[in-house]
C-alpha cells in the first residue's frame, strides 16, 4: 500500500526539513503537514497543508479521517527553555499533545508513529560524559520531565496497544532552513546568522558547556531510518540515545574562525547555563548503530562548512 505520511507540527525546526526530505521521496500529495500555524499560500504551494492544534482531539479525528495516514511524524512540542516560562502549559501541549496523537493512531490503525525525545531527559545526577542508553535519569525541566514520561508511554503504548512508536534523544539540531525556538542548545544555530551578518557573536552559554549536536541533516535520515526500519530491527521502545558530535562554544567558535577569519565571541550568561549544565556532555549511541545501523555523515568541520555555504546562499548577511 502507498504510504500516506502526516506530519504534526512541520513548521518547527526539525518539521521544516522533515517535510522537504519526504516530499521528495513519496511526493508532495502523500505528505500532508500541519501545525497550529496558520495555512498560507506559500506553504499551500509545497503540498497539502492544515492548521491544528494537536491538543484539539475533534480536529485531530477529523484530520486523520480525511487523510487515512499510514506513518505519523509528532514533532509538536514546547522545547527546554520556552517550557521553563511557561510551565505548565509546556506540560500539557507536550504530554495532552502526545496522548492524542497516540490515541487517533490507534483508533485509525496508523502503522507506524514517530515521536521525538531528547537529551533533556537526562539530569544532574547522569553520568555526563558518553552517557549509556540506560543510567540513571533525573531530568529537572519541565521538558525533559515530559520528555522521560512520553518515553514511558512510548514503551506503554507499544507493549499495551501494539502501537510502533520509533524513537530517538534528539541532541541539539544545527539546521539552516529554520531556525529553532526557545531551546538551550539554539546558539549552536544563531551563532552561524550572527557570524555571516556581522562577524560576531554573544553566546548566553560559558565557553566550556559541552553538549551533544547534530547536523540537521543527520537528523532527518535518523529520523526516516528509524521510522522505515524492520519492526524487528527495534529493541528499545522508549527512546535510543543518538550522537553525532560534540563540541562546546568556544571549541565552535573557533572552528568557524578557523572558516571565516575575523569572527569573534564573547559571553553574557542566562538561565539556560543552568539547563545545559544538568545534561550530557557526550553520548554513547551504540544500541541504535548495533540495531538499525546509525551513522552519521557530519562532523565540527563538515558542519561548519555546510552552515556558512547554505545560510550564505540564503543570503544571509548580505
Ligand atoms: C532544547 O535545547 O530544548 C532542544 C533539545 C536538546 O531537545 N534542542
Amino acid at each position: 500500500m502507498a504510504e500516506k505520511i502526516l506530519i504534526l507540527g512541520s513548521e518547527g525546526q526539525v518539521g521544516t526539513d522533515l517535510a522537504a526530505t519526504l516530499r521528495d521521496k513519496y511526493g508532495k500529495d502523500n505528505v500532508v503537514c500541519s501545525d497550529i500555524k496558520p495555512a498560507i499560500d506559500e506553504k499551500l504551494d509545497l503540498g497539502p497543508y492544515v492548521e491544528l492544534n494537536v491538543m484539539d482531539r475533534a480536529a485531530l479525528e477529523a484530520v486523520f479521517s480525511e487523510h487515512k495516514p499510514t506513518m505519523v511524524y509528532h514533532l509538536a512540542a514546547m522545547l527546554s527553555a520556552t517550557a521553563e516560562k511557561f510551565p505548565r502549559k509546556g506540560w500539557d501541549l507536550n504530554m495532552e499533545g502526545m496522548f492524542s496523537v497516540f490515541d487517533a493512531c490507534i483508533d485509525h490503525k496508523v502503522k507506524r508513529v514517530f515521536w521525538p525525545s531528547s537529551i533533556a531527559v537526562f539530569g544532574p545526577n547522569t553520568p555526563r560524559i558518553n552517557t549509556p542508553q540506560n543510567c540513571v535519569m533525573d531530568p529537572n525541566t519541565i521538558y525533559g520531565i515530559s520528555k522521560l514520561a512520553g518515553e514511558r508511554f512510548c514503551e506503554y503504548y507499544y507493549e499495551k496497544y501494539g502501537l510502533d512508536v520509533r524513537s530517538i534523544r534528539y541532541p541539539g539540531l544545527i539546521g539552516w532552513k529554520a531556525k529553532p525556538g526557545g531551546g538551550t542548545t539554539d546558539y549552536a544555530v544563531d551563532i552561524f546568522h550572527q557570524a555571516l551578518i556581522q562577524n560576531s557573536y554573544t553566546c548566553f552559554l560559558k565557553e566550556d558547556t559541552g553538549l551533544p549536536m547534530m547536523y540537521m541533516d543527520d537528523a532527518i535520515k535518523a529520523t526516516i531510518d528509524i521510522t522505515e526500519a524492520d519492526p524487528s530491527q527495534i529493541k528499545i521502545r522508549s527512546s535510543y540515545n543518538l550522537s553525532g558530535m560534540s563540541f562546546d562554544p568556544k571549541t565552535l567558535s573557533e572552528e568557524i574562525m578557523r572558516q571565516r577569519p575575523g569572527f569573534t565571541i564573547d559571553y553574557e550568561i542566562d538561565g539556560r547555563q543552568k539547563i545545559a549544565e544538568s545534561w550530557p556532555t557526550s553520548i554513547d549511541d551504540s544500541a541504535a548503530k548495533n540495531d538499525w545501523n546509525w551513522k552519521p555523515d557530519y562532523n565540527l568541520e563538515t558542519m561548519v562548512a555546510e552552515m556558512l555555504k547554505q545560510l550564505s546562499a540564503m543570503g544571509v548577511g548580505s
